[in-house]
């Protein structure tokens, strides 16, 4: 069996390992010479160079021949990159003095340099008023990521709120490291992108106009012209005569409580009220006191983007004892009679 060349393949990087990926980028981002190994199959860009060499033991070796997808074998003098993406084959073949010709071997190699496409999404419906989007320091956002077919795949997800300094998360929905919040109230912008396994970063493109809300609504009673007993203190609510010795709010079958509540930023979304042991349910019209003797109300309010208030607790007792009525005997200028007895009548006799 003759000996002939062998010839070595060899790029200008190593294995490549995920943690070529950097952990953060920026707008300066420069991609760099990166190989990926992934099901058999070898990924790469075309920052990447193929060297090949060879040896030959006996005669030495005279040259190395390389072919590019079934093409013309060539004459080998320094390393090359591929610039078309997609497969490629590359043959290559060692020539010794002895005019012994090695059986060519071929490697199969990918050629990406396209970026991931983003979009940036949030786990639940951001609130949208005119251009503004409101989001709560709970919202979680995450970008997206597709790879063009057949590339090398996405590696990781960017986001941060300063465009020169994006952290590497995972991307898609399902994925638990891929989540961002915005953690201060106020308005925000989002930068994004994402990365493949061979350093293609897509443009980091920007989610704007966000307005972050952290501040739950303010309840309050709308009924303003007395006095009643919410927690530990007196808030007006019809009349301060209307509070008995216990200190308890008594309140006629008569009336009614209305509840109301404000919300700086994303704005109120709805009023939830919970009377004795019932369930919390959206409050849509003031509360009669017209069947209970006791009204022991819970009331609280959501804004747009879920902040949810303190529940403030309120204790009404209605009026259910019945009036006391007495006659009495008066002259015709009202003033009240004297009641005379038979023994008074014998007293005054007696004098
Ligand atoms: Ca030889
Ligand atoms: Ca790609
Ligand atoms: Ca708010």
């Amino acid at each position: 069996m003759k000996k002939i060349a062998l010839v070595l393949l060899v790029m200008t990087v190593g294995v490549a390992l995920w943690a070529q990926i950097p952990e953060t980028v920026g707008s300066d981002y420069v991609r760099e010479a990166i190989h990926y190994y992934e099901d058999g199959k070898d990924y790469v860009n075309s920052d990447v160079f193929f060297r090949l060499d060879s040896v030959d033991y006996e005669t030495g070796l005279d040259y190395i021949q390389f072919a590019l997808d079934g093409g013309e074998f060539m004459l080998y003098k320094k390393p090359f990159q591929l610039l078309d993406e997609g497969l490629h084959e590359i043959s290559y073949r060692g020539h010794d003095n002895s005019r012994n010709v090695e059986i060519a071997k071929t490697y199969p190699v990918i050629v990406d340099n396209t970026a991931p496409k983003t979009t940036i999404s949030t786990d639940v419906p951001l609130y949208t008023r005119g251009l503004v989007r409101y989001c709560s320091t709970e919202t979680r956002w995450y970008v997206s990521a597709t790879d063009n077919a057949g590339g090398a795949g996405v590696a990781a997800g960017y986001i941060g709120t300063d465009v020169d300094f994006l952290e590497a998360y995972g991307w898609g929905e399902e994925a638990e490291d891929a989540y961002f919040t915005l953690s201060s109230e106020g308005l925000a912008s989002i930068y994004y992108s994402a990365i493949d396994n061979v350093g293609n970063l897509a443009p980091i493109n920007v989610a704007g106009g966000i307005i972050v809300d952290s501040t739950p609504p303010d309840v309050f009673i709308e009924n303003s012209s007395r006095l009643i007993r919410r927690d530990s203190e007196y808030t007006v609510f019809p009349s301060e005569d209307f509070v008995d010795d216990q200190g308890r709010i008594i309140v006629s079958t008569s009336e009614a409580v209305a509840f109301g509540a404000t919300d700086d930023l994303s704005g109120l979304d709805a009023i939830y009220v919970k009377v004795n042991d019932g369930e919390f349910q959206k409050y849509v019209e003031p509360i009669q006191f017209s069947s209970n003797e006791t009204y022991d109300i819970q009331v609280n309010a959501v804004d747009n983007v879920g902040n949810v208030s303190e529940t403030m607790s309120y204790v009404f007792y209605v009026d259910k004892i019945d009036p006391k009525s007495e006659l009495e005997l008066i002259d015709k200028d009202g003033v009240l009679l004297e009641t005379l007895t038979e023994e008074d009548l014998q007293n005054s006799g007696s004098l």
